[in-house]
């Protein structure tokens, strides 16, 4: 899918610029959960937590979680890799090999980043406290606090911050979700959380709230039926009541329990982040997500539909990776076997498949072929592209020895394009089920 283009390493720093990609998940070369993402000194910066693999007996719920990266971009499409600003074994109050450092937040004010997260304590006091480390900038480096925010028991701390400047601490996991005001120090916690009511009931956790147009929207991952489904609710104050208004991502029916997520407008654009397990298929090995969403004329949320297409433009200058597409019909999608990259293919692609692949940037570059990275084990077809509508080529595959032997297949065009456009493939057998599996087209 894609190559780290960049790889810079230091005692302190680990700096990686990916190539082009617009695409989900947008991290590969580590597993991120829970992103939390925010807009910092014209930035978007994402904040997620870390997965990796479990040594036996190791970690909590299946998850092991041992530190925290920042990430961020400036055009949704490149991903810059900050590293690691915060290791368990680092948190004076926390366990050192707890594994429990789960989803985390950051938000500014007045200069000062403050960035919260939950730990397993060593006084045993609780299954998570929640920790405060503070920077002068958002990749830090952070400075953390001797102790835990005192009161404050439970997972997932959200910030919100107030137009008047009041700063508010969510939390929490199971059938409350609780809320406290924060002092000014942004380290402690006036009176004692209280619950947030109105929410509906079964499992929650993961509280994202955030305002617009006076509304405060409270949302939440909500396990109201065998996974979490991403839901909202309502409000005209952060504190609550907050009406429950439905959901925004429904839940994954394939094998993972847990989605978590961030709502962040960035250049006129509002979007989801969240988390899948598009890598590892493991539910403990998570990816962050992104995607694009909107809003009705009455403020309410309208259902996001989770894409691996991801957003942003994808240029024309590298191979377009078609298996994280827009929108697809009788086509199913496996990691190539034997790939020393993260990569993807589109196989089982059936007799009458299609896929289309949106928001493709062609500039003013007109070009004059286009090449298919394919395989077919058995009789092969004719994949048709279509871009903009138009059909603009036609790929005759045959027989390329089996599906794992891949072959490079470079036909004209016989239409100019330029501009951005969408780009679709139409597949027809030669009479087997099965076409040809694909892992990338390229124009040139
Ligand atoms: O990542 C560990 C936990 O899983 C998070 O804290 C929850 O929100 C869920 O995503």
């Amino acid at each position: 899918m894609m190559g780290i283009k960049k790889v810079l390493f230091a005692t302190v720093m680990f700096v990686a610029v990916w190539d082009l990609v617009a695409q989900n998940p947008i991290v590969t070369h580590m597993y991120t959960a829970d992103p939390t993402a925010r807009v910092m000194n014209g930035k978007l910066y994402v904040f997620p937590s870390t997965d990796i693999v479990c040594e036996e007996g190791k970690g909590e719920n299946g998850f092991c979680m041992p530190s925290y990266n920042v990430f961020s971009t400036e055009d949704m499409v490149t991903w810059e890799d900050h590293g690691k600003i915060i290791d368990q074994t680092e948190v004076p109050w926390g366990k050192k090999d707890g594994f429990g450092m789960w989803a985390p937040d950051c938000i500014e004010k007045d200069g000062v980043y403050y960035y919260y997260f939950p730990a397993p304590p060593t006084d045993k006091s609780a299954f998570r406290r929640v920790g405060v480390a503070t920077a002068s900038s958002p990749e830090g480096p952070y400075l953390l606090e001797d102790d835990y925010i005192k009161g404050v028991d439970g997972i997932d701390p959200n910030v919100f911050i107030d137009d008047d400047g009041k700063a508010y601490l969510y939390y929490g996991g199971g059938e409350h979700l609780r809320v406290a005001e924060l002092n000014s120090d942004m380290k402690s916690i006036k009176g004692k959380g209280k619950v947030v009511k109105d929410l509906p009931s079964k499992y929650k956790e993961g509280s994202f709230v955030f305002k617009k147009d006076g509304l405060y929207y409270f949302t939440f991952p909500h396990n109201a039926s065998g996974s979490e489904e991403i839901a909202y609710a309502v409000g005209k104050s952060p504190m609550g009541p907050f009406k429950y208004k439905g959901m925004i991502m429904e839940r994954w029916k394939d094998g993972i329990w847990t989605n978590h997520h961030s709502i962040v407008e960035y250049k006129d654009q509002w979007y989801i982040f969240y988390h899948h397990h598009d890598i590892s298929n493991d539910q403990h090995l998570r990816s962050m997500r992104v995607d694009s969403l909107f809003f009705d004329e009455k403020g309410m949320i309208l259902e996001k539909k989770a894409t691996l297409r991801g957003v942003g433009l994808t240029s024309i200058d590298k191979p377009i990776q078609i298996d994280r597409y827009s929108d697809a019909h009788k086509v199913k999608v496996s990691r190539i076997k034997g790939s020393t990259t993260v990569n993807w293919q589109l196989d089982y692609v059936e007799n009458g498949a299609w896929v289309t692949y949106n928001a493709v940037d062609f500039g003013n570059v007109k070009p004059k072929t286009v090449t298919a990275r394919v395989s077919s084990g058995l009789q092969g077809g004719t994949i048709r592209v279509i871009v903009g509508g138009e059909e603009v080529a036609s790929i005759k595959v045959l027989n390329t020895g089996n599906w794992n032997t891949w072959k490079e297949i470079e036909v004209p065009l016989t239409k100019k394009i330029k501009g951005v456009q969408n780009v679709k493939l139409t597949f027809e057998s030669n009479g087997a089920k099965y076409v040809a599996n694909i892992d990338w087209i390229q124009f040139k």
